[in-house]
This record gives C-alpha cells, structure tokens and sequence, in this order.
C-alpha cells in the first residue's frame, strides 16, 4: 500500500504546484507510510520524506518506514508544527498544505507563527480518498478481518444464555478474535440486550441477559491494521411476534440496501432502497439516517450512505451497510453486512448468517 498511497501523494504535490504536504492525521499516516504504531506525523515534500516522532517508536520507524528521515521533534524543535516550519525553512519551500479538519488550532496557530512567509494551504479529504480505492493487498486484509469476525459469531452464541453479562460476552468475544487471528486489540464492541438493543452505540454493561431479550452484537477487529465491522442481532428463546415483525422488517431493509448498492450508486439512493420496506409501517420513525460508511485502516471513513451524502460508489470499495430499526424502550434490531464493490456488483464479506436465531 505504502508505495501507492505515497505515490499518489507525489502526484497530487506535483499537481497542485505544493511544495510538501504535512501529515497529521494518524490513519493517513499509517496509510501513507504503513507505519503500524500511534503519536507521529509525517511531512513529505517535493525532495524528500520526514517521519515526525519520538524516541518512543524510533526503533519501530527504522523498521518499518526505512525510506523515511527520522525527525525526533523534541530534540531539536520542541513541537511538531516547529520542525515542519524548519524544514520548510532549510528546504527553501514556498508553500505546503495541511489537513485542515484535522490538525489541532494550536498546532496550526504554532506553525503559522514559526513559518513566516511560507503560504500555509488547507487540504481535506484528500488523502481520504485515496484511501476509498482498496489495493489487492488491502482488500485481502479486510476480508481476513471479516473472516475472524464471522468465525467469532459462530463462537460468540454458545456463550449467550440467560444470566450471562454483556460485559463477560462482550470480553469473551474480544479474546475469541484475538485468539482467531485478530491484531492483539480488537477496538471497543458493543454488545447489548434488552431493552438496551434501541441504544444506536450502547456500551456493554452489568446488566444480565435474560429470556426473551435481543441481543444485539456490532463488532469487529483488526488485521493487519484493517478493520471489519459487523452486527447481528438474535433473541434469547422463543421470539414475540413483534420481535419478529421488526426483525423481518430490518432484514428486508438490509437486503434492498445491499442490493442497490452497485457502481454508480449514490449514497442517497442506498438509503432511500434501505427504507422502502419500513415506509408506511409503524416502525418508519425509528429509522436513522446513516446507513453505512466505508471501512478500512479506520472504521468509519467515506463513502458514507445517507440521506445527506453526495458520494458515488466507486469500484474497489469496502463499505458496511447497516440500517436498523431502534425503538427506544423496547429494543432495536441491526444487521450490518461488510461488502466489497466489484465490477459485478457486490461480495458480501460478512458470512455471518443473518436469519433470526432464536437460541
Ligand atoms: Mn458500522
């Protein structure tokens, strides 16, 4: 990856007349550089390229980013935005862009200061994009991530009985990936019952489960650094008849979402696909709006479906979909798919059956 993802960079330097380009976003660091460890920066400019860090991890930067001039920016600068304002300086630079949704309005303020006369350009997005078009490389990793957590719902359900905590489930099902191949820290889950299932991003808690709730599992891990992001939802001994009716609903809602899903797309006619089989019924108004984000060194990064999003779905792109039906006080039901966008379609790569379980 590094190797395109940098040339990319390259080319867009060259083709905007920049002189460099500061890095401060940590997943487009990671990505530029595939550089695997956390608190570093980089700064690529038109004749050379500085790995912005500190002594913590500069044994790791020598292995893993060789082609990189390590830079310790408390040795000789004080601060992050002070060693870009240097080099801009002894490398005689003009002008060089930055992110600006995301680099901190001290730091930007620090670098103004210090870098007289350089012309300062806000970029967004950019690095972003690149990242939507998935490599090869970077789709085998998803895929394998997707794998881990399919296998890990298969191994997650033998532990769901009554009297059992979301929390213990939810800490079973984080070693299970691990144990399965994930990298050593799957990022938090969320696993919920009850009445707690309407919680969009519910946090596990003490709480037991008991016969007849949802269960309601949005999870993933890593691999290689590569994210997979999942959510079933099943019932604990016989479903109601209303559990079924708003979990026959959200599955229709998945499907019709998936498969509007395609090239050419937009995020817009996904979602309104996502909501033809609640229109009309009792559950429409317990819909949200954000059904799906692409997926990959970060967990939610673009494309975005939503009634509100101008993406066009692009081949080589790994995204989730996952509308859900959440109705506060008595519980909620998502199914979310991680899908790769090929020039025939879809690849579902979630495998992960999504039929109602009742256990
Ligand atoms: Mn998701």
């Amino acid at each position: 990856m590094s190797k395109i993802a940098e040339e990319k960079v390259i080319k867009y330097l060259e083709e905007n007349k920049l002189d460099g380009l500061f890095i401060s976003n940590h997943t487009n660091v990671k990505y530029v550089s595939s550089y695997t460890g956390d608190d570093s920066f980089l700064f690529i400019t038109k004749s050379n390229k500085y790995f912005i860090t500190d002594p913590r991890y500069t044994e790791q930067v020598g292995y893993e980013c060789p082609s990189y001039e390590i830079v310790e920016w408390r040795k000789d600068y004080g601060s992050v935005p002070a060693v870009v304002a240097g080099i801009a300086k002894k490398d005689d630079l003009k002008n060089i862009a930055f992110e600006s949704e995301d680099l901190k309005t001290s730091d930007y303020f620090t670098l103004k200061e210090k870098s007289v006369g350089l012309e300062l350009v806000p970029i967004a997005g950019v690095i972003e994009e690149f990242r939507s078009h998935k490599t090869e490389q970077e789709i085998e990793y998803l895929r394998a991530s997707c794998d881990i957590a399919s296998r890990c719902y298969e191994k997650i359900i033998k532990d769901i009985r009554v009297g059992v905590t979301e929390k213990e489930l939810a800490a079973n099902l984080s070693r299970y990936m691990v144990l399965e191949g994930s990298d050593s820290m799957p990022y938090g889950n969320i696993l919920i019952s009850g009445a707690r299932t309407s919680l969009l991003h519910g946090i596990p808690s003490a709480k037991a489960v008991e016969y007849g709730d949802f269960v309601l599992m949005d999870y993933g891990c890593q691999f290689n650094g590569y994210m997979s992001d999942m959510t079933r939802t099943l019932v604990v001994g016989k479903a109601s008849p209303k559990q079924k009716e708003v979990y026959e609903i959200e599955y229709k809602m998945n499907c019709d979402a998936e498969n509007a899903l395609k090239i050419g797309a937009s995020s817009k006619d996904v979602f309104q696909a996502s909501k033809k089989a609640v229109e009309g019924t009792e559950y429409e108004k317990y819909i949200y709006t954000g059904i799906g984000h692409g997926v990959g060194l970060f967990v939610h990064e673009i494309p975005f479906l939503g009634p509100t999003h101008e993406y066009i779905i692009h081949e080589n792109t790994v995204m989730t979909v996952e509308p859900g039906i959440y109705i506060p006080k008595w519980g909620g039901v998502r199914i979310e798919d991680q899908l790769l966008v090929t020039s025939n379609g879809t690849e579902n790569l979630t495998w992960a059956t999504k039929e109602l379980i009742e256990l």
